[in-house]
């Protein structure tokens, strides 16, 4: 009885797949052994296996959500059943650029703006004029005013809604800049990630062509390259002048790409620098723009971390205002702009907010970005409004202003403060070196480990900076990220850590971490 009515199915599969040839991609032999004829089928071998999955997948990796990162949930999860069962009483997530998963606080005005755009009808009562400053009540009016129907739960345009971007072109980038920005120009996303996986699926088009990244990097980066089968051309940013970019370099694994048959298509740059920290300075983002331009490559400048600066006399630059300030139009260099609603002062990584400003392509060009932005139909509606806020805060004179600033510059300074003092303890470490984060929110201190830690970590299969982070990890329950997830020059170990705790943490978690790294360096002792 069972087995005709099996029958029946595979019959009525494959007269829907004969019905739908024109749509289908896998052989009818191959749907009829997809999950829902597993379901008809008594045999036990999975229908997707580790063999059978895209390669690309497996190639890819993400360290700052890695192992270790599992791991240390695991180790949360037997804290909460059996309080007392480690060497400490809490995890202390250092390894990922989250704030307010410390506690870092949203900033009022910005939540006062969404919140009265996602609930419009608390607009016109009484109260909300108590509750809500004036100018986020007024704010909030003008984002829904260029909503249609003020419909924050509809779709919206692909690249995004269309009053907003003139909002960021206008009030945010131009001004930033004092260059022009064309609202065409930005294309809304949901944080800077999508934005980059996007640009990947542009530029590769197979094994062939090459993206050229710095090492350290950011693992999106060697991800989204790996996932849409790249190959990562890298640089290497020269610990010993505080990361700094050289652009020798830069020619040198330019030439040995081409040598090896890569086409390589663009030059990524991350700045402020994720994990090391830098700011570049403006000669050297000449440099990068005229060497971009001679070698015809696109530049994707990173610049999630422009409002994230510590460093006295440094300040953040976009590529395409220094562009512009060599006298660089559309015409002669295609750069692509990533901001996220993620970092700066606002840390809002869950509201997945972001932008890519895309200029020096053609027309036809864009509409095929356009085409692959439309694919994901639209980003998220409240990212969107806090990409405009975040490029269009409070202004002199608006009643939210002092309040903003009070609250934006101490959360700025607050940052360079912890950035000092974990520099200050990493520095006073035996065998460890850290440059200052000028920008960004992390550190990224080189560890000399002792030869015998190394044997150790070789002898458990592991790597000797992940194993130090796993050693740390369950004796303090603290957790970083080794450096081998951004990439180090070959024979040299890193530990990437974030800023980000709060103050009142940080005396405990330094001494903490002075304690682990004493007995560490006094058990592998050469
Ligand atoms: N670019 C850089 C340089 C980043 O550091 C991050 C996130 C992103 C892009 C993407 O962020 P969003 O998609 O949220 O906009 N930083 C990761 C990190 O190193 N720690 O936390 C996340």
């Amino acid at each position: 009885m069972r087995r005709l009515a099996a029958d029946r199915a595979k019959r009525l599969i494959r007269s829907f797949l004969a019905a739908q040839s024109s749509l289908s991609v896998s052989s009818p032999s191959s749907f009829l052994s997809s999950p829902a004829s597993a379901a008809m089928s008594t045999s036990s071998t999975p229908t997707v296996s580790l063999a059978s999955i895209n390669p690309k997948v497996l190639k890819c990796e993400y360290a700052v959500r890695g192992e270790i990162v599992t791991h240390a949930q695991r180790l949360q999860e037997d804290l909460k059943a059996k309080p007392g069962s480690h060497p400490f009483d809490e995890i202390l997530y250092c390894n990922i650029g989250n704030p307010q998963s410390l506690g870092q606080q949203p900033i009022t005005f910005f939540r006062e703006v969404l919140a009265l755009c996602e609930h419009p009808s608390i607009l016109d009562r009484d109260e909300t004029h108590g509750l809500f400053s004036a100018d986020a009540i007024a704010r909030a009016w003008e984002i829904l005013d260029v909503i249609p129907g003020r419909a924050t739960g509809a779709y919206s345009h692909s690249q995004g809604i269309k009053g907003l971007r003139e909002a960021i072109a206008a009030a945010g980038i131009a001004s930033r800049d004092g260059y022009p920005c064309n609202s065409d120009d930005i294309f809304l996303t949901d944080g800077a990630s999508p934005a980059v996986h996007m640009m990947m699926q542009l530029l590769i088009r197979s094994e062939k062509d090459g993206i050229l990244c710095p090492i350290p990097q950011y693992p999106l980066y060697s991800a989204s390259i790996a996932l849409h089968g790249g190959s990562l051309v890298p640089y290497y940013l020269d610990e010993e002048t505080g990361w700094g970019l050289e652009i020798s370099d830069l020619k040198k694994q330019l030439e040995d790409a081409r040598s090896k048959g890569i086409t390589v298509r663009a030059l990524v740059v991350i700045n402020p620098g994720n994990p090391t920290g830098q700011v570049l300075a403006e000669e050297n983002q000449r440099q990068i723009i005229e060497f971009c331009k001679e070698e015809s490559l696109v530049l994707l400048a990173d610049e999630v971390y422009q409002e994230n600066i510590y460093a006295g006399g440094k300040e953040f630059n976009s590529h395409k205002k220094i562009a512009r300030s060599m006298g660089y139009g559309d015409k002669d260099i295609s750069i692509v702009s990533f901001q996220s609603v993620s970092k700066g002062y606002y840390g809002e990584c869950g509201k997945r907010g972001g932008y890519m400003e895309v200029t020096g392509f053609s027309a036809d060009v864009r509409e095929q970005i356009y085409k692959v932005a439309s694919v994901n139909l639209c980003s998220n509606i409240s990212g969107q409004i806090l990409a405009s806020l975040v490029m269009n805060p409070p202004k002199p004179g608006d009643e939210s202003y002092d309040s903003f600033t009070a609250e934006r510059d101490g959360i700025l300074s607050s940052l360079a403060r912890r950035a000092k003092a974990l520099e200050d303890a990493f520095n006073s470490l035996e065998g460890v070196t850290c440059n200052k984060a000028e920008g960004a929110m992390y550190l990224f201190p080189r560890i000399r480990l002792p030869t015998k830690a190394i044997e150790a970590a070789k002898a458990v299969n592991s790597v000797p900076d992940a194993f130090y982070v796993r050693r740390l990890l369950e004796t303090t329950g603290i957790v970083i990220v080794p450096g081998s997830g951004f990439g180090q020059v070959p024979g040299t170990w890193h530990i990437r850590c974030t800023i980000l705790p709060q103050e009142d943490k940080m005396p405990a978690i330094v001494s903490r971490f002075k304690a682990f790294h004493e007995s560490f360096m006094e058990e592998f002792r050469d």
